[in-house]
């Protein structure tokens, strides 16, 4: 599962990015800055189980800290998109094609609205956030809507009026941009066109289908960013529209992230509190600009906001759950000697023969059953996954 961060220029995608990732990609004020999409590695925070056992845990494929268990995920960075992206304006159709992969977006907008709808700072007037949302989710929406319209007649004529045909070769045009067949199911469902030959789609019927299979396959956590300089009010505004919104200030956050990876700070991911170390060395200049971070983000707003987007995005959005799988059930241990070492995300719903095939498809391929590590209890392959759950596989 892939992350996408998207929104137009200068919003600060990147801040976020590096933020999340602690990596160094290009930052500066002005549009474009990112020509190349970055990949990199950000972290989901969950409580970790280790707490309710009362164990302590050696993390191999994950990291905890104080009961706090931060698994990686991976998010990619896309450069800024521009009113008539969809139509190659700007640096256009290559940048909604780094979106393809994506199974979830985060929408990075400026809420303090002092950019323009490229990105360009406004000094005497103010952009109203809603409009950048709009834009993106148009451009979204007319860049897949023509990637079905090229094809449609043609996929109609093929499947010559079986509707389960044409589903099948739609997705398989799709499948480029991680939609499938229930996506597709779906939205044919909910927009309430089942009842419709395809092939007398409207151009209204189809963009109603792509709006609604955008939502399903791409759904948007919105990043209401720059909150140090924005209003409350322009946050409850975006969310009296129905759209899911967290408020971030993604520059405070890489700035802790900073100070804590030089330990100046300590500092946990998403709290909405710091404790300057005793032992480190402070500039007065680093004491001012933590202060700041306190006073307009922490106190006002009670965190960055960045962790909360990342877990939203998985556990909400993807309703992804956490499994710890362990070798020795009674330890929770693997062969190595590792208490709790792994924890996986899995899709909820999963079942204990779907986690033996994410460990490894050879274990997957001689699943005999699973263990319950808490009751001790056996599972059978069709047992569905619960949150925490931590698992022995028994293979041949
Ligand atoms: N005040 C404030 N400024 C921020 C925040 N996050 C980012 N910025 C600033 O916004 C500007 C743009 O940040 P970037 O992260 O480069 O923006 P971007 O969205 O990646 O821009 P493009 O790559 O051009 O699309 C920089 O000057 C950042 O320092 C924030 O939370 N608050
Ligand atoms: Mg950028």
């Amino acid at each position: 599962m892939k992350i996408g961060l998207i929104g137009k220029p200068n919003t600060g995608k990147s801040t976020f990015f590096n933020a999340c990732t602690l990596l160094n990609v290009n930052m500066a004020n002005y549009p474009f800055t990112t020509i190349e999409p970055s990949t990199g590695v950000a972290y989901v925070k969950t409580s970790c189980v280790c707490k309710e056992l009362e164990i302590e845990d050696s993390p191999v494929n994950s990291i905890c800290i104080n009961n706090q268990r931060l698994i990686p995920v991976k998010i990619v960075d896309i450069a800024g998109l521009v009113p008539g992206a969809s139509k190659g304006r700007g640096l256009g159709n290559k940048f909604l094609d780094d979106i393809r992969q994506a199974d979830v977006l985060i929408h990075v907008v400026d809420l303090s609205g002092k950019t323009d709808e490229e990105g360009r700072i406004l000094t005497d007037s103010k952009r109203n956030p809603i409009d950048d949302i709009t834009m993106i989710e148009t451009e979204l929406d007319n860049w897949i809507y023509d990637i079905i319209d090229k094809d449609w007649d043609q996929i109609g004529r093929t499947s010559t009026g079986d509707k389960k045909k044409f589903i099948d070769l739609l997705s398989d045009k799709l499948s480029g941009l991680s939609i499938n067949q229930n996506h597709i199911n779906i939205s044919i469902k909910n927009t309430g066109l089942v009842t419709k030959n395809v092939t007398e789609f409207s151009n209204d019927d189809k963009m109603k289908l792509v709006k609604e299979l955008r939502k399903i396959s791409k759904p948007i956590i919105i990043a209401g960013n720059k909150i140090d300089l924005a209003e409350i009010d322009d946050y409850e505004d975006i969310m009296k529209t129905g759209r899911e919104i967290i408020p971030t200030a993604s520059e405070a956050e890489l700035l802790l992230r900073r100070a804590s990876e030089n330990g100046i700070i300590q500092y946990v991911p998403g709290n909405n509190h710091y404790t300057i170390s005793e032992s480190k060395e402070i500039t007065k200049q680093q004491k001012n600009a933590l202060e700041t971070v306190k006073k307009h983000v922490l106190d006002k707003w009670d965190t960055t906001g960045v962790q909360l987007v990342l877990n939203f995005a998985f556990f909400d959005l993807l309703d992804m759950i956490t499994i710890y799988p362990v070798e020795d059930e009674n330890k929770y241990m693997n062969k190595k000697g590792n208490t709790l070492p792994d924890a996986y995300l899995l899709k909820n719903g999963s079942t204990a023969k779907e986690l033996a095939f994410k460990i490894h498809s050879e274990i997957g391929d001689k699943f005999l059953y699973a263990v319950d590590a808490r009751t001790k209890k056996r599972l059978s392959n069709d047992y569905v996954l619960k949150n925490n759950d931590i698992i022995k596989i028994v293979s041949t």
